[in-house]
């Protein structure tokens, strides 16, 4: 069995200590960490998520199987943001409001660290009125809004129309993404820009500080 394969394994049952452990072990063997991220992690979590779909796992198997996907990024997180890198802007970045799904929010402010990207990180379950306070204070040119739950997409728009009736839209471009959200949806709702992967986030939101 390969080693990512193996990587992909273990998360899918939860193990996060052996998921840390072969992560480190994938690294020092010199395989790329986008390709541990990508062929070992982020695989074995849509596994888990079809299996959820087809109730052939439950709740706490997802949650245990998320927490193995944590350790292992903790792991990668050097591997993808090298150090000193010069800060070349700012982002505020949540998931929305009704939504608790962390690790795809995570990924891009990971990937957004490693391009120099500084981030305010907000957490879960964010409203307008934080995003709005956080825009303020931060002076960040950059909202970024992930949701993983159809039930939570519409919340996208609400912190857009927040911003609007705050009287700082124009000052700040926001970069929507998450599972369910489409480039139609994003046009929809009035968004910047949307991607569908944390590693194009990171590269779109280079461009759109540059413009
Ligand atoms: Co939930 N969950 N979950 N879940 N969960 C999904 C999303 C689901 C698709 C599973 C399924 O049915 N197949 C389904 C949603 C169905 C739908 O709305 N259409 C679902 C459901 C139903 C639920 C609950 C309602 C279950 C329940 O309680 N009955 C509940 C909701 C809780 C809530 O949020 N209010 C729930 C709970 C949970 C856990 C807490 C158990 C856990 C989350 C733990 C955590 O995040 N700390 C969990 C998990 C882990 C999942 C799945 C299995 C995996 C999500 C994940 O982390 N993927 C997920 C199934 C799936 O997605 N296939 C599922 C890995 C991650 C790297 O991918 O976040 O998509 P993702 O990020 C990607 C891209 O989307 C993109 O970049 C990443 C890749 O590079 N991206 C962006 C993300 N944000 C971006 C922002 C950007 C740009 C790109 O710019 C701003």
């Amino acid at each position: 069995m390969s080693i990512l394969t193996e990587i992909s394994d273990l998360l899918q049952k939860g193990r996060a200590k052996q998921v840390k452990e072969l992560v480190e072990q994938a690294l020092s063997d010199g395989i790329a960490p986008k390709d541990i991220l990508n062929d070992g992690m982020i695989s074995a979590m849509m596994t888990v998520g079809q299996k959820f779909k087809n109730n052939e796992v439950y709740v706490p198997e997802v949650l245990i199987a998320a927490r193995a996907m944590t350790a292992g990024l903790e792991v990668l997180r050097p591997a993808l943001t090298q150090a000193g890198v010069k800060p070349v802007g700012k982002a505020v970045i949540c998931t929305v409001k009704g939504d608790l799904h962390d690790i795809g929010k995570n990924l891009v402010k990971m990937m957004f660290e490693g391009v120099g990207i500084e981030c305010v990180d907000l957490g879960v379950d964010v409203d307008g009125e934080q995003i709005v306070a956080a825009v303020k204070e931060s002076g960040a040119q950059i909202v970024c809004l992930s949701a993983l739950l159809t039930t939570t997409m519409m919340s996208q728009k609400d912190i857009i129309e927040a911003l609007k009736a705050a009287g700082i839209r124009e000052s700040v471009k926001v970069m929507v993404g998450g599972a369910p959200v489409t480039q139609s949806f994003a046009d929809e709702i009035g968004a910047d820009a949307y991607t569908q992967d944390a590693a194009s986030a990171a590269e779109v939101a280079l461009q759109l500080l540059a413009s």
